[in-house]
């Protein structure tokens, strides 16, 4: 009986982890975000791009932050395309 359950509890722990392997996040301090509708820019530059889960842009502390799958898409490629809609950014050290 002692068996069956540490086998279950192993499956279980083999589960999660895959469960809570990838996404990644990162926080890109895009300092010329002047104003409101920048925010838009910089998502749509980002949202769509393959291995991309979720942006969020923080206009008031101008970063962005992205959940992302690391298997797909560097950061390099993440401030490229902030890049190219006109945001030059930085990750932002730490994250
Ligand atoms: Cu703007």
């Amino acid at each position: 009986m002692k068996i069956k359950i540490s086998i279950l509890a192993l499956v279980f722990c083999l589960m999660s982890s895959a469960a809570f392997a990838d996404p990644r996040t990162v926080t890109l301090d895009v300092p010329t975000m002047t104003c409101p509708l920048c925010p838009v820019t910089i998502m749509r530059s980002l949202d769509g791009l393959t291995g991309v889960k979720k942006v969020s842009v923080d206009f008031p502390n101008r970063t962005a932050t992205i959940e992302y799958d690391d298997s797909k898409i560097s950061t390099n490629q993440l401030t490229e395309a902030t890049e190219k809609a006109g945001y030059p950014s930085t990750i932002r050290k730490g994250s």
